[in-house]
């Protein structure tokens, strides 16, 4: 794709979830202007939201936190409990290298070597040297990030096969490499998974519609904003545009202000490049639409699998060891990149990629938050 047609794509991403993002960007900056005892703001402040860059929105929903029934498990437990959802659905067990070579854990803060804690997965020889770099603590977040990784590593064994050339040991494009490890984190956030598991009590309730809500602001719905909007048009001005670096952090808010409705807590200047505390921006340059894909391809193969394997709905369904999901997967991640991507979903859903899943998905919760909406100002 060209660099206007991947624009174009990301622009439509947006256009499509802007009546969701508005209402959950209304019900977000009421919510934390109490917490905060301050006036309702037009945009909201970046550092009320406790991400750096205000790409997922956790902790808002107090109902739906579940860190604390995570501490009783430890890390060790979170990589096996993800390796347990792949074999669970007809996948291999990880090689033994894998749990020798990879570097799991998190080093102490005073220990002799320092690590970059973003999570990784590497296929170093494109065979059977498979390898994953994270910091897992006993935290939701961190189960959900497992699974993303091991959804790189699941996809890397899955075309390493005689029958794949390895110049075409790859995703069907990188959006379906990260899709497939978003997927599992999905399923594996599904209330009756979590039960299922053993994470929840068996009598644990949350209403579902708050739960709906905890998820659309925690990995799926300003996401896009981000992904699609700041990371994607700012990496284009500067690759594409040629963006003199004197106007980058100028550029860099300015999108951060049209796009998510966030704003500095204070002006910044030219002497700083906020871009760069990214760590996409510094070493995987033009690449970041990619999430913004993924997560609409993961609703897509979400939709398809609760709805023609499973027959449950798809914002509560339970994929665990069903087998027909298992060989659904891997039918299209045994390819690798050896047919179009087009093609490949096509196949697999019968439907191009589209938003039509996830707007389905938060359906229910955009007709709760126009109610708990209403006689607020909505946008900016
Ligand atoms: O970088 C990642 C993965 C590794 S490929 C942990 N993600 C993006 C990010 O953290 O910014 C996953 C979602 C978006
Ligand atoms: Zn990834």
């Amino acid at each position: 794709m060209t660099t206007e047609e991947m624009i174009k794509l990301n622009q439509e991403f947006m256009e499509v979830l802007r009546p969701l993002y508005l209402q959950l960007h209304t019900w977000a900056k009421y919510k934390l202007a109490e917490k905060y005892g301050q006036p309702v703001p037009k945009r909201i402040p970046a550092h009320w939201i406790n991400n750096r860059w205000a790409q997922e929105w956790d902790g808002l929903v107090e109902a739906a936190d579940l860190d604390p029934y995570f501490k009783k498990f430890s890390p060790e437990w979170i990589a096996q409990s993800s390796e347990r959802f792949y074999t669970g659905i007809g996948f291999p067990a990880l090689p033994k290298s894998f749990w020798e070579k990879s570097d799991l854990y998190p080093v102490p803060a005073d220990g002799p070597r320092k690590k970059n804690t973003h999570a990784s997965a590497w296929h170093l020889d494109l065979a059977n040297d498979l390898r994953s770099l994270q910091s897992i603590e006993s935290t939701a977040w961190w189960f959900n990030t497992n699974h993303h990784e091991f959804g790189h590593i699941y996809y890397f064994m899955a075309y390493s096969r005689p029958e794949v050339p390895p110049l075409l040991r790859d995703g069907a494009n990188p959006a379906f490499h990260e899709g497939f490890g978003e997927l599992t984190a999905l399923a594996s956030s599904q209330l009756p998974y979590l039960k299922s598991l053993g994470v929840l009590p068996a009598d644990f309730q949350v209403d579902e519609t708050e739960y709906l809500l905890a998820q659309a602001l925690g990995t799926g719905v300003p996401f896009i904003y981000w992904a699609s909007g700041v990371m994607a048009h700012w990496e284009a001005d500067i690759y594409a545009n040629n963006l003199p670096p004197s106007e980058w952090n100028k550029r860099w808010w300015h999108y951060v202000r049209e796009f998510q409705g966030i704003e500095p807590p204070s002006e910044r200047g030219e002497e700083y490049c906020d871009a760069a505390t990214k760590t996409h921006i510094n070493d995987t340059p033009a690449y970041y639409y990619t999430y913004a894909i993924a997560q609409i391809f993961k609703y897509q193969l979400n939709d398809y699998i609760a709805k023609n394997i499973l027959h449950q709905p798809p914002q509560s369904c339970n994929y665990a060891d069903n087998k027909e999901v298992g060989a659904f997967l891997r039918s299209i991640m045994e390819k690798g990149a050896t047919e179009d991507w087009r093609k490949v979903l096509r196949d697999a859903t019968g439907e191009d990629l589209s938003t039509r899943a996830m707007i389905e998905y938060y359906e229910p919760l955009l007709k709760w938050l126009v109610k708990e909406n209403a006689g607020r100002q909505v946008g900016w």
